[in-house]
């Protein structure tokens, strides 16, 4: 690669954007190339940021709004990895439940900065059950028409089509979910992969590598009917410190999410809900993920020892009145930490619903 690429993973919450980023930037250090980070969220205490952090790769965060809101934060963060790491690649992940990416950041970076990145073809990652689900392929749960109308413009402008996680179907279901994809977004090109197995990752890399982002007409987007969606999520992010005797933090962790999960049962559409723990000593971290209400909490990180102190980071995401999700957190914090007989001690709270989208920039084409 010559120039310095810079790569922006978009994709509903619980798709496997950090998953995915964080694949890719092994593979690309592998390749002797260096590696910046961008993390965007809504608040602060952050799973995310938590991870990323873990990862040893460069990092900066902007917390507090998205990309498209926030986007002089977006060009500082740049600006810093750039002193600081003088990354080769560039790998950002925006909000989850962001849209119209291309005309608020693609855009303006490439007319600011594009002299100096080679800005990546969009990407848009999807979680194959909520897919299918949003298309009408397969009965279950979906979100409401307003804050499916996010997904759909996700994918209307999606320069590349992800499906992730393509062990979770057979050969069919993913032969039929591409087709529907193709033919529903006939602009974007379609690809399958898993970031969890490897597999179809490094397609993926080489055309991220190797192609930019397209000049394509700007997409139509109805702000009011996005800010109402968006106003329909619910986020709650919390960190404690939590502390007692020796206890076992991977099942904690767990049990922590599978509380909650149980408070609400199937009452509410859960788009993700991921925790983090991290002990006070080393450098080891414990990650638990739930991204479907019918689904169940997966834990892809575990904790090799037991601890005594750590700090323990929830971030939850759903279709709910988040004061009604702050209470579910609550309660199952300490019914957690009763059973493990943990003293929790609170460092952050945030419940809220996102402000009304308001781009810096928006450039048509
Ligand atoms: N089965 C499977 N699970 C995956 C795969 N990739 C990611 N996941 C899981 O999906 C969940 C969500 O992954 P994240 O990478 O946190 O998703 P995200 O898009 O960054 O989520 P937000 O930041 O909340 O929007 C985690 O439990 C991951 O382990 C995959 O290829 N297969
Ligand atoms: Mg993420």
């Amino acid at each position: 690669m010559l120039t310095v690429k810079y790569i922006m993973i978009g994709g509903f919450l619980g798709s496997g954007k950090t998953t995915s980023m964080l694949r890719a930037a092994e593979y690309f250090s592998k390749q002797g190339l260096r590696v910046g980070l961008i993390s965007n969220d809504q608040s602060q205490g952050l799973v995310d940021t938590n991870l990323l952090s873990s990862s040893g790769f460069a990092t900066e965060e902007i917390s507090g709004g998205c990309f498209c809101c926030r986007f002089p934060s977006l060009l500082q963060a740049t600006e810093k990895l750039d002193r600081d790491a003088r990354p080769d690649v560039y790998l950002a992940e925006p909000v989850g439940s962001c849209t119209d990416l291309v005309a608020t950041v693609v855009y303006p970076l490439e007319q600011m900065v594009g002299h100096r990145y080679s800005i990546a073809p969009l990407s848009v990652l999807v979680d194959p059950i909520r897919a299918q689900r949003f298309l009408g392929i397969l009965t279950g749960k979906t979100f409401s028409p307003k804050v499916n109308y996010i997904y759909g413009k996700q994918l209307e402008e999606a320069e590349l089509i992800v499906i992730n996680k393509k062990e979770l179907l057979d050969a069919e279901s993913l032969d039929r979910l591409t087709k529907t994809l193709e033919d529903r977004y006939p602009k974007s090109r379609v690809l399958s992969l898993s970031a969890r197995t490897g597999e179809g990752l490094e397609e993926w890399f080489t055309i991220l590598s190797t192609s930019q982002q397209q000049n394509r007409a700007t997409m139509e987007v109805d702000y009011d009917l996005y800010a109402q969606g968006e106003a329909l999520l619910g986020w709650v992010n919390f960190s404690w410190k939590v502390s007692g005797p020796e206890f076992d933090g991977n099942d904690f962790l767990k049990g922590m999410l599978q509380e909650i999960h149980e408070h609400f049962v199937d009452r509410i559409p859960i788009a993700h809900l991921k925790g983090t723990l991290l002990p006070d000593q080393g450098n080891d971290i414990a990650v638990a993920n739930l991204v479907r209400e019918d689904g169940t909490v997966e834990q892809s990180h575990e904790l090799l020892e037991t601890l005594e102190r750590g700090e323990l980071t929830l971030n939850l995401r759903a279709e709910a009145d988040p004061e009604m999700l702050r209470e579910a957190v609550e309660v199952s914090l300490q019914k957690a930490c009763q059973q493990f007989r943990l003293e929790p001690q609170e460092i952050h709270s945030a419940a809220f619903r996102p402000l009304p989208p308001t781009p810096t920039y928006r450039l048509s084409r």
